[in-house]
C-alpha cells in the first residue's frame, strides 16, 4: 500500500507541501490541473509545472484526481467522440511524467453532493454533512449553498460556470435514464482503454456520492451489484475502481469490507472515511477512528490487507479541527490524524501478522 495525499495546488489550497512532508508515511501526492475545464486537453507544459513542484519534495505524482469526463460524454452526444479523443491526449501526456492512476467518476451533473459543509459535530470541530430531507427538488438553491460556503476555493463539479448553466443541464440529461447512461460509460470505457493499455494507466472511477438517485438524476455506482456491473461491463485490468469507503459507505445497507475482498483486484486507489449514520437518513462525516463511525475502518483496513493491497490509499475527508480555516473536507489537520490512525492499524498488521 502506497499513502498517499490529496493536494489543490498551489495557490489553490490552504495545505502546503511543506506541510505535507512532514505527515509520516506520504509518498505521493494526488493532484489535478484544478483550472481545467473537462474536455480541455491537459497541456505537458501544465504537467511540468506539477511535477517539478513536487520533485523539489520527494513526492511521486502517480495518482491524478481528477481527470473530469466532459457532460457530452456523459449524455452520449455526437460531440462525444471529440472530447473522448482529448481525454486520451490527456492520458498520452500524462503518461510522459509516469502517471499511473486516474481517477474519475460519472455522475450526471452533480459531483458529491452535501447539504452542509460546516457542521458542528459536537466536539468544536465541523464536517461535512447531508440533511436528506433538505435534498428534494431544487438543485439551484443547493448549487448556490454549495458556491457561497465554499469561500475562495472552487469546489471540483461545482465550478461556477457549469453551475450557472444549470438549468440547461437538467434539460440535457433529461433523456438520459439509468440504462443510457451504463451504455455511454461503457462507450466511453471501450474507447479509451487502448490508450490505457498503451499508457499503462488505470481509470479507477469513484463511486457516486451519495450512493443513490438525487434530484431525479441517475447514479450508477452505489453498490455491491453495481460494482460487478460496472467491472464486468468492461473486463480490463485497466477499468479498475476508486473504492471510497465514505460514498459507499453512506448507505448503510452497504458493507464496504467485504466489497472490498471482493473486487480487490480492480481497485486501484482506495479512499478511506468515516461515516456517522443517523435513523432519519442524515449522515455526519466522522474522524478515522473506527467507533467514531459505522463504516467499519477496522475491517476495511484489514481487509486490504488481507488481499495484500499494493494500490495507493488517502485518507478521503477530514473534519475541520483547532479552528482551521480550509477547504471543506481538505484540511491538514484531521487529515494527517486519519493518516497516523490508517498506518497505525497497516503497520500493526504488517508486524503481528494478523
Ligand atoms: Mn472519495
Amino acid at each position: 500500500m502506497q499513502m498517499t495525499f490529496r493536494w489543490y495546488g498551489e495557490g489553490n489550497d490552504s495545505v502546503t507541501l511543506d506541510q505535507i512532508r512532514q505527515i509520516p508515511g506520504v509518498e505521493g501526492i494526488v493532484w489535478a490541473l484544478h483550472g481545467k475545464q473537462p474536455g480541455e486537453v491537459w497541456e505537458k507544459e501544465e504537467i511540468a509545472e506539477v511535477k517539478k513542484q513536487l520533485d523539489r519534495y520527494g513526492f511521486n505524482m502517480d495518482v491524478v484526481e481528477s481527470v473530469n469526463v466532459h457532460d457530452d460524454i456523459k449524455i452520449g452526444l455526437p460531440t462525444r467522440d471529440k472530447y473522448i479523443e482529448n481525454y486520451c491526449k490527456t492520458l498520452r501526456n500524462l503518461k510522459e511524467f509516469g502517471v499511473k492512476v486516474v481517477c474519475y467518476n460519472f455522475m450526471p451533473v452533480f459531483d458529491w453532493t452535501r447539504t452542509d459543509l460546516f457542521h458542528p459535530v459536537g466536539d468544536g470541530s465541523t464536517a461535512l454533512f447531508y440533511e436528506k430531507d433538505k435534498i428534494v427538488d431544487d438543485p439551484e438553491e443547493m448549487a448556490k449553498y454549495i458556491l457561497e460556503k465554499s469561500g475562495d476555493y472552487t469546489m471540483p463539479g461545482w465550478e461556477p460556470e457549469r453551475m450557472a448553466k444549470l438549468r440547461e443541464l437538467f434539460e440535457a440529461y433529461k433523456p438520459v435514464t439509468k440504462e443510457k447512461l451504463w451504455e455511454n460509460l461503457k462507450y466511453f470505457l471501450e474507447a479509451i482503454m487502448p490508450t490505457c493499455h498503451e499508457c499503462d494507466i488505470k481509470m479507477a472511477i469513484h463511486p457516486d456520492d451519495p450512493p443513490w438517485d438525487i434530484f431525479g438524476l441517475p447514479r450508477l455506482l452505489v453498490n455491491e451489484e453495481s460494482i460487478g456491473r460496472f467491472v464486468s461491463m468492461v473486463d480490463d485490468p485497466y477499468n479498475a475502481l476508486t473504492l471510497c469507503s465514505g460514498s459507499l459507505g453512506a448507505n448503510p445497507d452497504n458493507n464496504v469490507a467485504e466489497i472490498v475482498r471482493k473486487y480487490c483486484d480492480r481497485i486501484a486507489f482506495a479512499h478511506v472515511r468515516n461515516v456517522k449514520h443517523f435513523e432519519n437518513g442524515d449522515f455526519s462525516e466522522a474522524s478515522h477512528r473506527d467507533c467514531d463511525g459505522d463504516t467499519g475502518i477496522l475491517e476495511i483496513m484489514k481487509a486490504y490487507h488481507d488481499c495484500g493491497f499494493g494500490g495507493y490509499m488517502r485518507p478521503d475527508h477530514g473534519r475541520h479541527i483547532w479552528g482551521e480555516k480550509c477547504r471543506p473536507g481538505y484540511g491538514l489537520y484531521d487529515r494527517a490524524l486519519g493518516i497516523m490512525y490508517l498506518l497505525g492499524i497497516w503497520d500493526t498488521l504488517e508486524k503481528y501478522d494478523i
